[in-house]
């Protein structure tokens, strides 16, 4: 049989994002998430943190496509882009926190030379129908235009107490791989052997999604050794690197872990603060 030009073309994008079958991505759509006050004094401006992005190191940078617009100069031939195409902000009514709408498309994706698309379904959301319906058709379409699709799976809901639970997170998983995700960014479960009952049940590579920023530096880089440990393919990362007066020693550590399989306390000495 021949192989279709699409499945081509995936394998091209994906190879761009996954170095030797891992990535460290930077994720930079919470100008939009959660609004401006995430970002310190002085890195207001899209364009200084997209700045130490690209000279961090990062395989990937996840973002909205007006920040794509706004930085292109910058990340354009350096680093690949992954296109956030939904979204929601944080000052919507509190019930209408479990739905995130459509902010982008795969065609604005393919048009500024993006080699991903992203998108999050809320499992467990009263409207999880929206967005798995929503990103069952970006599949589709991404699928026929050899485009990669990364899913933000979140298990949140309004009944829901603890996100974090290891059964619901590799349910999550689990769900998001059969809708057909090619790489899925998730929740981080606690532990090494937590995590690896995520990646066992998801065929496709796992990733860590980064999180508020931790308390101590030491506690962020050992979850992200804990998460290669367990098998877990690299990690999403954005306010525990952009938040950090050290942006590019800690997106280093953080790449010497998943990399080159350096232990959370050597990696320290290149994420001080
Ligand atoms: P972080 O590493 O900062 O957690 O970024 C990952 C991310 O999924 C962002 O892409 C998104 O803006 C944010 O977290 C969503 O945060 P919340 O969990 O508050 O909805």
């Amino acid at each position: 049989m021949t192989t279709s030009f699409s499945s081509i073309g995936k394998k091209v994008r994906l190879g761009r994002i996954l170095k030797n079958g891992r990535a460290v991505i930077f994720a930079f759509d919470h100008g939009f998430e959660h609004g401006p006050s995430d970002f310190p004094e002085g890195r207001e401006s899209p364009r200084t943190i997209m700045e130490l992005a690209v000279s961090a190191g990062f395989d990937a940078i996840m973002t909205t496509k007006g920040i794509a617009r706004a930085t292109h100069d910058l990340w354009a031939g350096r680093v690949p882009l992954i296109l956030k195409v939904t979204g929601k902000t944080s000052i919507r009514p509190p019930e209408q926190q479990f739905l995130q709408y459509s902010i982008g498309s795969v065609e604005e994706a393919i048009a500024m030379g993006a080699d991903g698309v992203a998108a999050t379904v809320y499992w467990g959301s009263p409207q999880e129908e929206l967005m798995a319906e929503r990103f069952s058709s970006i599949v589709s379409i991404c699928d026929s235009v050899g485009m990669p699709v990364m899913i933000l799976s979140y298990p949140r809901g309004p009944e829901m107490s603890d996100w974090y639970n290891v059964e619901t997170v590799r349910y999550a998983c689990r769900a998001s791989a059969e809708l057909g995700a090619d790489l899925i960014k998730t929740y981080y479960t606690g532990s090494a052997e937590t995590f690896k009952k995520v990646v066992e049940v998801s065929p496709v590579p796992v990733l860590m999604s980064g999180g508020a920023r931790a308390k101590e530096v030491i506690d962020f880089l050992r979850a992200v050794e804990s998460v290669i440990s367990a098998g877990g393919l690299g990690v999403v990362v954005g306010r525990n690197v952009f938040q950090s007066p050290n942006f590019v020693g800690l997106a280093r550590a953080v790449i010497s872990i998943v990399h080159k399989g350096a232990r959370a306390e050597d990696a320290m000495s290149l994420a001080r603060e």
